[in-house]
């Protein structure tokens, strides 16, 4: 039985297999892992298989997997899923864009816990090296959306990760096009995430694959885990839903805690703007407290592990939600002439919007 098994999906990959294959297998050596290797290869028309083929008679520890139908990279490297001979699986690419020698990091990160072991680009000491604009341009809204899934996760559509099989075995994974990570972060069963910074080199040889088609499916496909998340409990996007009815939930308890002491205060004869400064201060008071030990209790290695700058931020960025509640219904009054109320409304929804993800990220965000 092998420690773990490494994933290489391939298409046309003849220029870079042999290379990632040995380097693969000299990290394996290096640090006494008993790894092993599999090719999971889209039936590529070039030399690829021929390559995989003629190591595989001095390797013990390759296989190769080649797919003739339902052609794609995320189907492939859920077929290596399938096929991998052990509890742990790293997914790496061929173009020897994901440095392999941090394969024995992620293993170790694996056996020390964590579910989900992450390549990040966009966390400190990560990053892309040689990437054009748009290439840059375009990864960076991919991330951006993926992050509304998972905001403590940097990079959740890595091509470079590891995972516990048992995320993935009973996972009904819709696989389509590139962004398989966010596929099994999606639908995989995890609790525990690690992300490891490393710097992505651009591939020196051989064409890159991405088509208008990869951009459209990516959209479809955050859609699809969000409508899953609603009828799957146990997924890590509904345990982020639980946090905004939660912060819903804390919002309205706020809405009456400023009520009554505005009542109260009036009722000992303190006069009406000051009394009602005062039970806006304590209702935010009251909103911070539930978020700090209810909605967020759980936010493991804290960005900001003082209370009281907790409890600052969270005035500041309330404060600013304020303003944006104000300032957008004032602008939906003048300009297109919409009812007070239900200009107020709006305001108070994108308010709760901004609220809940500076909050989410800044006051109670990951390190
Ligand atoms: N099995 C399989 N592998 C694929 C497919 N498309 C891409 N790959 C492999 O998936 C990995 C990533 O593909 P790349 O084309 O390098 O994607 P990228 O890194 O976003 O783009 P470039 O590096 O600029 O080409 C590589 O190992 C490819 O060979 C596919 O349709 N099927
Ligand atoms: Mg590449």
């Amino acid at each position: 039985m092998y420690d773990l098994t490494v994933i290489i999906p391939t298409f046309k990959e003849e220029a870079n297999i042999r290379k990632i294959i040995t380097e693969v297998d000299a990290v394996f050596l290096k640090n006494a892992l008993n790894g092993e290797i599999l090719v999971v290869d889209d039936n590529s028309p070039d030399n690829t298989i021929a390559i995989v083929n003629e190591l595989k008679k001095t390797k013990t520890n390759v296989s190769l997997l080649v797919r003739k139908s339902d052609h794609g990279l995320s189907q492939s490297v859920a077929d290596g899923f399938l096929h991998a001979s052990s509890d742990v699986f790293v997914v790496i690419d061929a173009d020897l864009s994901h440095p392999p020698v941090l394969i024995p990091k992620m293993y170790g990160e694996i056996r020390a816990g964590s579910d989900v072991v992450i390549g990040s680009r966009y966390m400190e000491g990560g990053g892309i090296k040689k990437w054009p604009l748009k290439r840059r341009v375009i990864s960076l809204g991919a991330t951006f959306l993926g992050r509304l899934l998972f905001p403590d996760i940097t990079d959740p559509v890595s091509g470079f990760f590891a995972v516990r099989k048992r995320v993935v075995a009973q996972a009904q994974l819709k696989p389509r096009g590139y962004k398989i990570l966010l596929e099994v972060l999606g639908k995989g069963i995890w609790e525990n995430d690690k992300e490891i910074p490393f710097e992505f080199s651009d591939r020196e040889i051989g064409a890159s694959k991405l088509k208008i088609k990869t951009i459209i499916e990516y959209a479809q496909q955050v859609m699809d885990i969000t409508l899953y998340s609603f009828s799957h409990h146990e997924s890590a996007a509904w345990r982020e839903w639980k946090k905004v009815f939660k912060f819903g939930l804390v919002g309205l308890t706020g809405v009456i805690v400023n009520l009554a002491v505005l009542k109260l205060l009036l009722m000992a004869g303190i006069s009406g703007y000051a009394a009602l400064f005062f039970a806006i201060v304590v209702a935010i008071l009251n909103n911070f407290l539930w978020n700090d030990l209810w909605t967020f209790k759980d936010s493991a290695q804290r960005l900001v592990t003082s209370v009281w700058q907790r409890l600052w931020l969270f005035y500041t960025v309330s404060a600013g939600g304020a303003v944006i509640n104000y300032g957008i219904a004032i602008a939906l009054t003048q300009f297109i002439g919409m009812k007070i109320e239900l200009a107020d409304l709006i305001g108070i929804l994108i308010g709760f919007v901004w609220n809940f993800v500076i909050n989410r990220r800044l006051t109670w965000g990951r390190k």
